[in-house]
């Protein structure tokens, strides 16, 4: 007899997230729940040294430190460094929050990229920001209608965007850039996910000084190593952004922890030694091993076939995916339908899944054979 699941109800991607929180089988969040690399477990191991080094040496030069490792194994040499550019918070969420209430203190609307992660629309939004949608594609591929920019006092995207994987290119940035200048409104970038796609690597900072535009970039260092939610999100800003972040900053946090930054440099600085290149290398035989498992399945597809992300989306063709994510999830499997990451219009995602695949390979590997017998098990219609 089927186990007798309690009725769910999320309201948004995180809610989904969380009631995979304690599955063995969690493809469901972006966080990384792989392993710790040799090099990264001799780091934690080296946690209460890094404890008694915290306590003796200024923050600052903590904090300077583990930007310049963090920013630079990313190719973000041009970073900022003047005092109040570059403002650490405990998750880029809250580095996103800081951003929203500075936005609505001198203008009404947003366009945001679409689709991307639900929280982003949600925290905008509840400071009362109006959005208007700016397709993936669009925003890829030609220039902002002067119209639309004319409307807006901030135009948001995700690069790499979360969960299509697609980069913004040096040439688009640059344009889009180069638009928001003429127009004076603020140009966001979340680069969460830069990491893991070198394309997403080249120096963003000196573009979006060179075009003169005010921006502001959320950087993270949440999505890449397993730390067990201990992360940095860095909220960086153009010298000329004339918006209230640091104030705003300063109403919400005096600062992040020490300890949590020397980690971060230690991390950051494998990273740049060698750890970047293995994690790229593993998240790349993640997916193939994902696509191997689910190979032969009918009617379903892998939606971004050059995605270097640690998430994967799967067509699920006829299906509904929500009908696939029941099915799945009372074999204790959790994954995340689609729907909400389509902030304006869900009905385009409830045909797809997002896998993660910052997990140990085994995870995946079980995963993929308890959904490939969902999906045979319920073939859609067929053609
Ligand atoms: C992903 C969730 C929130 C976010 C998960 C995510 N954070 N809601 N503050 O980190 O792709 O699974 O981005």
């Amino acid at each position: 007899m089927n186990r007798i699941l309690p009725t769910v109800s999320a309201e948004n991607l995180t809610q989904f997230e969380t009631l995979a929180l304690n599955s063995s089988m969690n493809l469901a969040d972006g966080h990384a729940r792989q392993q710790l690399t040799a090099a990264q477990a001799k780091i934690v191991a080296e946690l209460p040294d890094m404890w008694a080094e915290a306590v003796l040496r200024p923050v600052a030069e903590i904090e300077q430190e583990a930007a310049d490792s963090f920013f630079g194994m990313l190719g973000q040499h041009s970073h900022p460094f003047a005092a109040g550019r570059t403002l650490s918070c405990y998750s880029s969420s809250l580095a996103m929050e800081i951003l929203a209430r500075s936005l609505v203190t001198s203008s009404d609307a947003v366009a945001l990229i679409h689709p991307t992660f639900d929280n982003i629309p949600d925290i905008l939004r509840g400071v009362g920001l109006r959005l208007i949608p700016v397709e993936e594609e669009q925003a890829h591929d030609d220039d902002l209608p002067a119209e639309l920019l004319r409307q807006v006092g901030c135009v948001f995207v995700t690069t790499p965007n979360n969960p299509t994987g697609r980069v913004m290119t040096e040439a688009r940035l640059t344009r889009l850039a180069e638009q928001c200048a003429e127009h004076d409104v603020v140009l966001a970038l979340d680069t969460s996910f830069r990491g893991f796609d070198p394309d997403a690597q080249f120096d963003h900072y000196t573009v979006l000084d060179g075009s003169g535009c005010r921006w502001v970039v959320i950087e993270d260092t949440g999505k890449l190593w397993p730390t067990l939610e201990l992360k940095i999100g860095w909220l960086v800003r153009s010298a000329n952004v004339d918006l209230p972040i640091e104030k705003i900053h300063s109403d919400i946090l005096l600062g992040t922890s020490p300890l949590i930054l020397l980690m971060v440099k230690r991390f950051a600085d494998d990273g740049a030694d060698g750890g970047l290149t293995e994690l790229q290398r593993t998240i790349a035989e993640n997916r193939a091993l994902v696509r191997a498992e689910l190979a032969g399945v009918p009617d379903i597809a892998f939606v971004d076939e050059h995605a270097r992300t640690s998430v994967e989306r799967l067509h699920v063709g006829s299906r509904l995916a929500l009908d696939v994510w029941s099915a799945v999830r009372s074999h204790n499997l959790y994954v995340l339908p689609c729907q909400k990451f389509h902030w304006a219009r869900p009905d385009e995602g409830e045909r797809m899944l997002r896998l993660a695949l910052s997990r140990n390979p085994s995870t995946l590997v079980t995963g993929a054979q308890v959904l490939r017998s969902a999906l045979l098990a319920a073939p859609g219609l067929q053609s």
